[in-house]
């Protein structure tokens, strides 16, 4: 990419320092150059994206700020692809992907692959989300289970494949589309963990209109630009319940009259997930006031 562009670019962003300028998913300009690479010269507007904070790495800050990681762009939905097993299920994590997919108005798929390790055990967990209207997918690349439903699903759509590292989810690429022999690799036997096998984001053309995306897996997701006040948004069942709460700018910790605790005490939210949002509250920009 050329350094002027480059520039603007940052300009652009209202001095928002990002980590790549250019993401998997975006519709860009390009110079062909003598030897037949080329030198990206414009990014189109973008419809949406995802992203989050980039990971706390050596030379990935900026003044001490975590800056903002995209992590694609131009998306129809996200399979948040987790696993019962093998890395262990995690909502809490989960309920992060989540948010962030909610925050971007991209529609969440959850993809709980690995059934063939233990299904039963998490079902109530899951209940949680279906009861909520999330899509939920239960697949096992193993047991060739429901990967019909995900080939349905990514008809005439750009997908992403995001989640934690050893989930499945190349191998649920593969195993939807042998053409494509994604490279997977066994979790760690000591940690329980992926190894951090795809290394770099890949889009993948099905058809004129299909796309799916795969990713590498993440270690941690903390939101980015995400504001205390806003979080609750993007857990979809407080809606019903926000109103209900006397102070407009509340944030559902310990605020008199919360129309959200006492949905929780009364059951009509799970306190799990009030627990994932409470979590995130922690980590997520302090407000800014005007
Ligand atoms: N038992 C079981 N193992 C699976 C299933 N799906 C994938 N695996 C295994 O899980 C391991 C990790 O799979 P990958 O496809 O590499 O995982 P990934 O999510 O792409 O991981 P990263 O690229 O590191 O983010 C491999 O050994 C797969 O064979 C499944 O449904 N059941
Ligand atoms: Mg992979
Ligand atoms: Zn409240």
């Amino acid at each position: 990419m050329r350094g002027k562009f480059k520039n603007d670019f940052l300009l652009k962003k209202n001095k928002t320092f990002i980590v790549d300028l250019v993401s998997v998913g975006d519709c860009v300009e390009i110079d062909l150059n003598a030897d037949g690479t080329g030198t990206i010269t414009k990014i189109y507007q973008r419809k949406n994206y995802i992203s989050r904070k980039a990971p706390k790495i050596k030379g990935s800050s900026f003044r001490g700020e975590r800056l903002e990681q995209i992590i694609a762009s131009n998306i129809d939905q996200i399979f948040i692809v987790v696993s019962v097993n093998e890395p262990e299920f995690n909502n809490k994590l989960l309920d992060r992907f989540i948010a962030i997919a909610e925050s971007a108005n991209v529609e969440p798929i959850i993809i709980v692959n690995k059934a063939d390790l233990g299904v039963e055990k998490i079902q109530n967990i899951l209940s949680i989300y279906t009861d909520i209207g999330y899509n939920v997918i239960v697949t096992s690349v193993t047991q060739n289970l429901n990967i019909d439903k995900i080939k349905k699903n990514v008809e005439n759509k750009t997908s992403i494949f995001w989640g934690a590292s050893g989930v499945g989810k190349s191998s649920l690429i593969n195993k939807s589309y042998p053409n494509y022999s994604l490279r997977v690799n066994e979790i760690s036997k000591s940690t329980n963990k992926g190894k951090h096998t795809t290394v770099t984001s890949q889009l993948i053309q099905l058809d004129s209109k299909s796309f799916l995306i795969d990713t590498p897996g993440v270690r941690e997701v903390d939101p980015f630009g995400i504001q205390k006040k806003d979080l609750g948004h993007y857990f979809i069942e407080f809606a019903e319940y926000l109103r209900d709460c006397r102070f407009n700018t509340c944030t559902h910790q310990h605020e008199p009259e919360c129309g959200i605790i006492k949905a929780v005490e009364q059951s009509k939210i799970s306190r799990e997930r009030y627990e994932s949002y409470l979590h995130i509250l922690a980590s997520v920009e302090d407000d800014i006031l005007f």
